[in-house]
């Protein structure tokens, strides 16, 4: 019996380091609505720009809001059928401030707001991921590609 425990001990100690370390996976889809879009009026909906996120043509969405601190993994799919977006993850102070935004080229910038990793310039319907080691806080999910992020692609991820 005590060579049994013993076994079963050493196994859970194996075990036990691998499930802590497998960290958070969040799956991250980059959308849009389409060629049909009309652009021109869909502006100023980045963060903190008070726009009405209901009438976004893009956006980001997360299949969790929350991850735990350690390693996180995104899995990162444009469900695009014309368009190539991104994802850009940069810590935020909160939710409501606006990111340096570099109005000339209708972009965030992005070496100011601090970019911790980025899964870049996706084609329609491809897929990437990063994995990153997140401390607690705010952060922020979006995309860079000119005018996105003020039409919609971002969202906003905390890590507790
Ligand atoms: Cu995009």
């Amino acid at each position: 019996m005590i060579t049994l425990n013993a076994i079963c001990i050493a196994a859970l100690v194996a075990i036990a380091p691998a499930i802590a370390s497998a960290g958070t996976t969040i799956n991250v889809k980059l959308n849009d609505k389409g060629d049909g879009m009309d652009m021109s009026k869909m502006m100023g909906l980045g963060m903190g720009m008070h726009g009405d996120m209901k009438a976004a043509p893009m956006s980001i969405t997360v299949s969790n809001k929350f991850a735990v601190g350690g390693k996180v993994t995104f899995n990162v799919s444009n469900t695009s059928k014309s368009m190539i977006h991104e994802m850009i993850v940069a810590p935020i102070k909160d939710e409501n401030t606006a990111l340096p935004y570099i109005d000339a080229e209708n972009r965030v910038d992005e070496d100011k707001a601090g970019d911790l990793g980025e899964v870049s310039e996706l084609d329609p319907g491809k897929t990437g991921s990063l994995t990153l080691d997140m401390k607690p806080g705010k952060y922020i999910l979006y995309c860079n590609v000119p005018a996105h992020y003020a039409m919609g692609m971002w969202a906003v991820l905390e890590v507790k």
